[in-house]
């Protein structure tokens, strides 16, 4: 923190540069997707003027460069999240392929009729749907661990509901919808010491903390590149060797094969190929390179010191605003605020906020039984990165102050 320079680090992200409306971009919609470092348009820029071929196919020269970069990417990738080896790491399009590559796997090779996959009632969408698939495809039966009314998941509620049937426990690192930090350590144990297959899904913590998985011992993990200052359209799937091994192929076609024939039928390679169908993104992993280089750079104490620093700004500011209720006020959280206001449509919130160039996401964030939860259609959230400034979260509560006495 001693060598934090804001400004220095926002030159490093041309957008943040830009204006909305007539005015500076205010951009407070990180947990939706983040912004880009030249860094990382660099990186994706000179793979494709000086670097672009198919990779693992050719025996030419572009191709070996191309194939030794995506090898790189994976490396990368492994050692930013702790994993043990870069061949646990399955490059994806992004978390939600990653979680509908666990479910339908373990839908064939693991669950059967009656058995239970615990979820929590803060997942997204991301994280509910896939399993409803997996559990009509196996027979098995989704289980829904309660929250407290403050949004933290219930442990008594989620111990009751552990139990011999469950067989997989999948939830969410920090709520996309509340920012609030699940004890992941304390609730895998738990899955493990009743015999469940854990997946934790990552998004919203591995752009603001240190994931180490090996510590965690999540049997998967899954993130998404573009929040984590990375390109769209790629992202991570991390899996113990063993479950990798066990779990069957989800697409099938080129590159992940040992051999086909129409005579003897086809073999598979091993993890994380068998799982990389075709040709993958490779400018997208290379770019995930970057981005996670330069969160390394950038240092993660640093990210967390300055992302608190921005919460405990901006959190007590909002909370004086007459009508204004924030979900998940709770200490251990990522910097996402969500609130309500009295009188107003989250929807217009946003909307008045967007008239100021403040960009904050509005609705049920793919998060509807959350909402249901809770009693509302909605919410607006303001999420922030460790770029943003204490003068762009006052602009955010001078919009708001503006907007409830507009609504009073
Ligand atoms: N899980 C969580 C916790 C998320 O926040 C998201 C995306 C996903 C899964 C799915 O990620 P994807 O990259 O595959 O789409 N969350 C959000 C959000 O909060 N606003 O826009 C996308």
């Amino acid at each position: 923190m001693a060598n934090w320079d804001l400004q220095a680090l926002r030159s490093d992200f041309p957008i943040l540069g830009s204006s909305v409306n007539g005015r500076p971009l205010v951009y407070l919609d990180n947990a939706a997707t983040s912004q880009k470092p030249s860094q990382v348009l660099e990186a994706v820029d000179r793979y494709y003027r000086e670097q672009n071929g198919n990779i693992h196919r050719g025996v030419h020269y572009l191709s070996q460069v191309a194939t030794d970069a995506y090898d790189r990417a994976r490396e990368k990738v492994a050692r930013f999240i702790g994993a043990p080896s870069p061949r646990d790491i399955v490059f994806v399009r992004g978390a939600t392929e990653g979680i509908n590559l666990v479910a339908h796997g373990l839908a064939k090779c693991w669950l059967k009729a009656g058995d239970e996959i615990l979820l929590t009632r803060m997942e997204h969408h991301a994280n509910i749907v896939p399993w409803q698939q997996a559990a009509e495809q196996s027979g098995a039966r989704v289980v829904v661990a309660d929250i407290t009314p403050s949004g933290e998941i219930d442990l008594e509620d989620f111990t009751r509901k552990l139990g011999p049937l469950t067989k997989v426990v999948s939830f969410v690192h920090a709520s996309n919808a509340l920012g609030t930090i699940n004890p992941a350590r304390e609730v895998i144990r738990l899955a493990h010491e009743a015999g469940a297959v854990v997946l934790l899904d990552g998004c919203q913590s591995a752009p603001h903390f240190r994931v180490d998985v090996s510590v965690l011992d999540c049997d998967f993990f899954v993130f998404s590149g573009h929040k984590v200052c990375g390109p769209t359209g790629i992202g991570v799937l991390y899996g113990k060797k063993e479950w990798l091994e066990r779990l069957p192929v989800y697409q099938t076609g080129g590159d992940m094969i040992g051999r086909v024939s129409f005579e003897q039928g086809t073999t598979f390679r091993e993890a994380p190929e068998k799982f990389e169908a075709g040709t993958p993104d490779i400018a997208g992993a290379i770019g995930l390179g970057a981005a996670v280089d330069y969160l390394d750079a950038t240092g993660f104490d640093a990210i967390e010191q300055a992302e608190q620093k921005l919460r405990d700004h901006v959190a007590p500011r909002l909370r004086e605003i007459p009508g204004l209720k924030i979900y998940g006020d709770v200490e251990a959280k990522v910097p996402v605020l969500s609130f309500t206001m009295d009188g107003i449509h989250p929807h217009d919130i946003g909307t008045i906020l967007d008239t100021d160039g403040i960009a904050v996401r509005a609705g049920h964030h793919c998060a509807q039984p959350l909402m249901k939860f809770y009693g509302i259609p909605g919410t607006a959230r303001a999420s922030f990165a460790f770029y943003n400034t204490t003068e762009e979260a006052d602009a955010l509560v001078a919009s708001l102050r503006k907007i409830s006495k507009i609504f009073a």
